[in-house]
């Protein structure tokens, strides 16, 4: 079964979430206008309302409350929809060509980072600090593995996660939009020593790193 390929997902979750956070902070801010200054209004009063019931009022809560319930439904589900079309077309076509493909090895407790055809292998966690050195503003294929038990590929600056899982391959492809120095961890609890599974990625120009490549990987990152 060929692997199945996963692309940058992240501008789609930020685009929902651009629009979830201003609605809970109007909501909140609302509420909280509306508790104090009937609080602020209504202390002096002595004796309780006599109305019970204020069913234009209550009916429009309702119909206010249903209207935004389905239009965030609404968007997450169009989010959900626009991430597997852009994974099928991924899986289907070759149209994402990476300009360089990494093999990444998560084990119990480190990273192993190879470069197929390079003779480049670094490795971070318990046994040291060697970066993941990759190039930005290109489509980067990296090949996810695990050799024990599943652990998890996180880089939180990048907001980007996904787990690694024994017997399987996760293929990814990632961009990096910036250069510069992100540090990454193991997301899934693997052990005892799980928290020293961490690493760095070091993303540069591409011409940078084609050099960075082609000496070996000699060149400091
Ligand atoms: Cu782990």
């Amino acid at each position: 079964m060929p692997p199945l390929a996963i692309v940058d997902t992240r501008k789609v979750y930020d685009w929902v979430l651009s629009i979830y956070v201003p609605i809970a902070i109007g909501v909140f801010a609302l509420f909280t206008v509306l508790i104090v200054g009937a609080v602020l209004v209504y202390r002096r009063r002595e004796r309780p309302s006599r109305r019970h019931e204020a069913n234009r009022l209550e009916g429009s809560y309702v119909v206010l409350l249903t209207l935004v319930a389905s239009f965030l439904l609404y968007i997450t589900f169009t989010a959900l929809h626009q991430d597997n079309l852009i994974v099928a077309s991924a899986r289907a076509s070759s149209h994402e060509r990476p300009a360089v493909t990494i093999d990444v090895t998560a084990s119990r407790w480190e990273w192993t980072f190879t470069y197929p055809g390079h003779g480049i292998t670094h490795r971070s966690g318990a046994v040291g600090q060697e970066p993941l050195v990759v190039p930005t503003n290109v489509p980067v294929r990296i090949e996810l593995r695990s050799e024990d038990v599943i652990h998890s590929f996180w880089v939180p600056q990048l907001a980007f996660k996904h787990d690694a899982i024994p017997g399987s391959v996760q293929t990814l492809t990632l961009d990096f939009d910036r250069s510069g120095s992100f540090s990454g961890s193991c997301a899934e609890y693997c052990g005892l020593l799980h928290a020293y599974m961490v690493f760095t990625v070091e993303a540069m120009p591409l011409g940078r790193f084609d050099t960075w490549l082609r000496t070996g990987g000699t060149v400091s990152a």
